[in-house]
């Protein structure tokens, strides 16, 4: 019998789930069994199975890509490893919330119709990456999406996240089964109410009554995740191993210690008590949503742009260097923190500890994996504080340099004139703007004029135009490191 993290032997310090697993009903259903997910969400599960009892149990599901991967869980019984990585220690622990995974391409779609569909389903959830909403720049469903086009047709054979929720939903009503909650857990701003709108809009595209059901029984609550989950590379899964004792955990993760989960509590078919392994459940998520992806991923899309122009493989890299340093925590206090309403948190504390956690030299974090998707990253990183600070005559340097820094890196050529695989929905069509304009400071207003990505007042606003150009023709001149270097001595 091959042996799994499952049935071998593994060392003592390795902590194991304490619970019966086979106590677990699939009561919550996933769709996105990726990295994050398995140290966040499915972890807080475990933790929770480990001090009371529970039948929450996790149906992993899979909608793009990772079929293997779900063989594999399947192989281990459904238990995967977390390993949290500080900067001075290392656990390593098996979570065993999951009881059930299903996958379209192995499974079918039906049987994932059925699953969500199941009376027993409470909650799906969700992290599917930005682009997996197709949301449009006004926030409303992107019908011309060839998914969502392709869902529209053929309704009862989805292929987006979207068409399999208001699918099941159409299901369950049909039936007279309550609905689910709808949980996205993405780095989105309003993530709840994102996903709340796109089900929506596709839903009155079908069935007008449908919608007007889902409007009034369906919730939708925002969430604010956190936690760094690089994604793993061949080394990591040898560290794993070593861990192990020798066993090899083909769906382990690797993360920091460091975890938030700040959830507004609107269920409507109930949920874990996930407040009693350190989640907040509040009122009232969006100034935690704001405060997080504005200090947190804006400076961390800082760095992915800037450091990997400047050389630097990873967020620890870039951090390393003072002037970087500097310019992100300047970017936090003085260009983020204004814009923000979060109230009884410690904002200066908060920059030094995320610092501190860019700084942990265990995590292999690629500035090319954060930098990947930035058209969809940068209106709620950005954006906004930029309109903040337009508004208010007000200085918005490191912010321009951030812009500029991906204007550049999305033209596909680096520094050394060698090829960056630019990883975007939206990379063809970038390419095509920067090809055409050469690398130049002309680039920017055609960039400007993507209107998926800059609104158009804000794009012909000419104090934005020129701050962007100011700072382009740096990065051009002075190269990335240069150019961060002079922002921070005009700080
Ligand atoms: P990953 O690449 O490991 O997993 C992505 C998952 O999204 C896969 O399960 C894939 O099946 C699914 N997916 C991708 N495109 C999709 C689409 N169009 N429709 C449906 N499903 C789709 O990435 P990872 O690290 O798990 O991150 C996923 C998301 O989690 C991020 O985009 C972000 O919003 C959120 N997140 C990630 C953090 C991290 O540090 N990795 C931390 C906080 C949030
Ligand atoms: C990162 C985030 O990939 C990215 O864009 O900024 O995934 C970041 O690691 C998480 O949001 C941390 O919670």
């Amino acid at each position: 019998m091959q042996q799994t993290i499952a049935n071998a032997t593994l060392p003592d310090a390795v902590k194991r789930p304490s619970f019966d697993r086979s106590q677990l009903k699939p009561k919550w259903v996933h769709l996105g069994f990726g990295a994050f997910h398995r140290a966040h969400q499915g972890l807080f599960m475990s933790d929770l199975a480990n001090q009371q009892h529970t039948d929450w149990g996790l149906c992993e599901i899979s909608l793009i890509g990772g079929e293997e991967q779900i063989k594999k869980l399947r192989a281990q019984e459904h238990c995967y490893t977390v390993v949290e990585k500080g900067a001075h220690e290392t656990q390593v622990r098996i979570s065993g919330s999951v009881c059930e995974s299903l996958h379209p391409a192995l499974d079918g779609i039906e049987t994932i119709l059925n699953k969500l569909a199941n009376p027993e389903v409470a909650i799906v959830s969700m992290t599917i990456t930005e682009k997996g909403y197709c949301a449009d720049a006004s926030g409303h469903l992107d019908q011309q999406n060839p998914s969502i086009a392709h869902d529209l047709a053929t309704p009862e054979q989805p292929k987006s996240a979207i068409g399999y929720i208001v699918q099941a939903l159409k299901m369950r009503k049909d039936a007279g089964v309550k609905p689910f909650t709808v949980l996205s857990c993405d780095n989105i701003q309003g993530n709840g109410e994102v996903v709340a709108q796109v089900v929506l809009d596709y839903a009155k595209v079908l069935d007008g009554e449908l919608a007007t059901w889902i409007e009034k029984n369906v919730t939708f609550p925002c969430t604010m995740v956190d936690r760094i989950v690089p994604a793993m590379t061949t080394d990591s899964y040898q560290q794993v191993t070593e861990l192990l004792g020798g066993v090899t955990d083909p769906c382990s993760i690797v993360c920091e210690p460091f975890r938030q989960w700040v959830v507004e509590d609107r269920f409507v078919a109930g949920r874990p008590e996930w407040e009693k392994v350190g989640a907040q459940l509040v009122e009232d998520v969006v100034p935690f949503e704001e405060m997080k992806l504005r200090m947190l991923n804006g400076s961390h899309s800082f760095l992915a742009y800037l450091g990997y122009l400047g050389g630097y493989e990873t967020i620890a890299q870039s951090v390393a260097n003072d002037d970087y340093r500097q310019a992100a925590k300047a970017l936090m206090l003085k260009e983020q923190v204004p814009t923000l309403s979060v109230q009884g948190v410690d904002l200066n504390a908060y920059a030094d500890s995320l610092l501190e956690r860019f700084a942990n030299p265990n995590l292999h974090h690629r500035t090319w994996q954060i930098a990947m998707d930035g058209s969809q990253k940068l209106p709620q990183r950005m954006l906004k504080s930029v309109q903040f600070h337009l508004a208010k005559g007000q200085d918005f340097s490191c912010l321009a340099l951030a812009i500029a820094g991906w204007m550049r890196y999305v033209s596909g050529v680096d520094e050394k004139d060698q090829p960056i695989e630019v990883a975007d929905p939206m990379a063809a069509e970038l390419r095509a703007i920067c090809d055409k304009a050469g690398l130049n400071v002309a680039v920017v207003s055609r960039l400007l004029g993507v209107e998926a990505i800059f609104p158009k007042e804000l794009a012909a606003n000419k104090t934005f135009i020129s701050a962007i150009e100011l700072a382009y023709q740096s990065v051009l001149e002075l190269g990335a490191k240069g150019a961060v270097a002079q922002l921070v001595k005009s700080l």
